[in-house]
């Protein structure tokens, strides 16, 4: 039977693309039996599909491949690249939003794609700087703007083989940047493109767009905010692959980097090899989880 990945789904009828016909979308329905198990398959979701007239592209979905992720708002399965969006001003960047999205990205098994947006307003080096803070954790960084339609190659690049999503604060380009690669990168489907069937659209359903490099972009910007409270404090370290490297230097085992002496990660930070902004964040999140952590068993 073929398999494909569902594009978007609207009640109770799904779109299916077949993975092995990129040409070939088929409009499906589920099984009774997912109904029982309320299992409610999501954009994202790669099936296992019947197909039950070919020449009206209709099937049936049979199998839903075990998720990777899945999230609630916007519904969708799946992610694995988070595009983090902060504009170099214009909103100031709210850079605890950044580094909450980052750890999110990483409990969920999501690649961070940290995206500089707006570098024609930089003034006196906010690039550069913004970059600085990033660079160490290693994850790939992409400076982008309006005005320079060579920036957006690059992020065509690292959208290969991808399924990613877009978050960041209200104002830092997301749609610009999304309505650019549609406008240049999106895989032509059947007889009718998907920028035509895109505009026909009126309302807005979570969809999953094929990118002519074998990426998929989600539409709906809606990853604004996570809740980190599943992460436990004593963790949270972990999730700073800026750390990594001093993480078993510090004098005290379990060290949680605050106040204790010889503490590596404070080294770092006096050395210049870690920003003390960010550093200053850690101390403010691990405070927040701590608090949640020792209020958990109050109403
Ligand atoms: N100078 C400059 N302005 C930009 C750039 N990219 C986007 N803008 C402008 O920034 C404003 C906000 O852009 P949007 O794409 O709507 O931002 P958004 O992130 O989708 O915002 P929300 O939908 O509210 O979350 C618009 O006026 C854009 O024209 C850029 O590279 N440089
Ligand atoms: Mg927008
Ligand atoms: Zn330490």
């Amino acid at each position: 039977m073929p398999e494909g990945i569902i594009l978007k789904g609207v009640g109770g009828f799904y779109e299916v693309l077949d993975e092995n016909d990129l040409q070939s979308i088929y409009t499906c329905k589920v099984r009774g039996v997912f109904r029982k198990n309320e299992l409610t398959p999501l954009p994202g979701d790669r099936v296992v599909f019947k197909i039950l007239d070919e020449k009206k592209k209709e099937g049936h979905i049979e199998k839903i491949a075990d998720r990777r992720n899945s999230f609630i708002r916007p519904p969708v399965a799946n992610i694995d690249q988070l595009a983090i969006v902060m504009a170099v001003n214009s909103p100031e960047p709210d850079l605890m939003l950044v580094d909450k999205l980052i750890i999110s990205c990483q409990a969920k098994d999501i690649r961070p794609l940290i995206i500089i947006n707006k570098t024609d307003l930089d003034e006196g080096g906010s690039v550069d700087e913004l970059r600085k803070i990033y660079e160490p954790t290693g994850f790939p960084i992409i400076m982008l703007s309006k005005f320079l339609k060579e920036s957006y190659d690059k992020l065509h690049q690292e959208l290969i083989g991808y399924t990613t999503a877009f978050a960041g604060q209200s104002g830092v380009g997301k749609s610009t940047i999304l309505n650019m690669i549609m406008d240049n990168w999106l895989m032509e489907t059947g007889d009718v493109s998907e920028k035509i069937k895109r505009g026909k659209h009126t309302t807005r359903h979570v969809q999953l767009f094929r990118l002519d490099n074998g990426g998929f972009i989600l539409d709906t910007p809606g990853f604004s905010s996570y809740s980190l409270s599943e992460i436990n404090h004593q963790e949270l370290d972990s999730y700073y692959p800026d750390f990594k490297d001093c993480l078993g230097l510090c004098r005290f085992k379990g060290c949680s980097h605050r106040n204790e002496p010889g503490c590596a990660v404070k080294e770092l930070c006096s050395q210049g090899k870690l920003d003390k902004g960010r550093y200053n964040r850690y101390v403010e999140l691990y405070g927040e989880l701590k608090e949640i952590y020792d209020n958990r068993y109050r109403r």
